[in-house]
């Protein structure tokens, strides 16, 4: 019966995390997957969370199903982190919000919505960019394009090639952007770039369609949701797909967030339904827990900042070690321009390796990074960093 399906050649990110699990060396070390580890190499649990689910626990209730667009509590904490409370958009009631199965759900949820309502439509993406987007876009029916992005020569932005490209898209493209810490290169648009590229979605009529997986992760959780509310200054419409995974150190509870930016209220009602639709013919509902913890620790003033803080602290740690990281292999290869390591920001840091050096790293080394070159650097930490430093001095020695 199934003999003539095909093997399934594993994903770059998942199965190569499975693969470390396995690894038995004692040393080994784990830059592959986008998870912040803390200090001591562990996953943690944020304090605002643990306070928010020990609360919780002592008033056990029923459990029913939530609505299809999720936890309205949630919904509305979604919004109000996204965009600002005050906001003319939120305030106004013009925005679409649904809890989504993570940040991918979000975006596969949004994919569908768009191959219905603009099938003719195709999608532009970075190059490059998270794996997964070409899949899940190209799942629901879109045929998948890439506009000009990171440039290899400088491991900066080639943002006049992309500008230009973008410039050149039929109405109604939808453009895929990282709206911060860009997944796989850690390269960013700046804010007076961000306000030129959004000039030309405008006049062009095109459909961005933003990412937002690492708030507070690159300058903060105000500024690294620059892009979102210019848009919406800006008058486009636009989606917003968002994950709570990395930000609340809550990967497995698969809390995320689907927004459509509307001109007015009334197509905003017509976007939820049809979302609504799209969610009901795909999983029926979300998942209960993680949306309430979220949504308490939002709407609690304190448990709020105390989030902060320790997000803050998070992107502080990651920031020390890509220092640490850049001081030791400029100390073993000096004169070798490595800026990139500290230059890149968020959990990422494209280090220019080859798919064999990637190989060297993780077969010699016992140091796991993608083959693409992609580090995280939220893996790193006092103990491992100088071990990494040497390994990557020694690969790129020999490239
Ligand atoms: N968008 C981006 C840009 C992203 O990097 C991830 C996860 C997601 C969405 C998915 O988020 P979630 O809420 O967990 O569905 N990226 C890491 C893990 C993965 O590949 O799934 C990674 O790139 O390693």
């Amino acid at each position: 019966m199934f003999r003539h399906v095909d093997a399934y050649p594993g994903d770059p990110i998942l199965t190569l995390n499975e693969d470390f699990q396995k690894d038995p060396r004692q040393g080994k070390i784990n830059l592959s997957i986008g998870i912040y580890f803390d200090e001591e190499g562990r996953l943690p649990v944020m304090d605002a969370v643990r306070a928010a689910e020990t609360e919780l626990l002592s008033h056990i209730g029923p459990k029913p199903y939530l609505p299809m667009t999720g936890n309205p509590a949630y919904r509305q904490a979604v919004q109000e982190l996204l965009f600002g409370a005050q906001h003319e958009a939120v305030t106004s009631g013009r925005i679409a919000t649904i809890q989504t199965l993570g940040g991918s759900g979000g975006l596969k949820v949004g994919a569908d919505f768009l191959k219905r309502y603009f099938p003719g439509s195709q999608v532009w993406v970075s190059d490059p960019t998270w794996d997964n987007h070409k899949a899940i876009f190209e799942g629901a029916g879109f045929q998948v394009n890439t506009y000009p992005y990171y440039d290899a020569a400088t491991k900066g932005l080639k943002f006049d090639a992309m500008l230009s490209a973008i410039e050149a898209l039929p109405a109604q493209s939808i453009v895929l952007l990282h709206a911060c810490c860009h997944n796989p290169t850690g390269v960013d648009l700046n804010p007076a770039q961000w306000t030129q590229l959004i000039e030309v979605i405008r006049a062009r009529k095109l459909l961005p369609y933003l990412d937002i997986a690492y708030q507070g992760f690159g300058d903060g959780i105000d500024e690294d949701a620059f892009a979102l509310r210019a848009l919406a200054d800006a008058g486009v419409s636009f989606f917003v797909a968002n994950s709570f995974s990395k930000s609340f150190s809550l990967y497995g509870e698969r809390v995320g967030g689907l927004s459509v930016v509307c001109p007015d209220k009334d197509q905003a009602q017509l976007v939820i339904g049809q979302l609504m639709s799209a969610v009901r013919r795909n999983y029926s509902s979300p998942p209960t827990h993680g949306s309430v913890l979220v949504a308490k620790v939002l709407q609690t003033p304190a448990l709020r900042q105390q989030w902060a803080d320790e997000l803050t602290a998070m992107r502080e740690r990651i920031k020390v070690m890509r220092q640490r990281l850049y001081d030791g292999v400029v100390a073993k290869l000096p004169g070798r321009d490595v800026r990139y390591f500290i230059d890149q920001r968020g959990m990422f840091s494209y280090t220019g390796v080859s798919p064999e050096q990637a190989e060297a790293l993780r077969t010699e080394h016992g140091v796991y990074v993608l083959r693409s070159g992609r580090m995280c650097a939220a893996g790193l930490n006092a103990n491992n960093v100088d071990r990494v430093a040497e390994a990557f001095a020694a690969v790129l020695a020999k490239g």
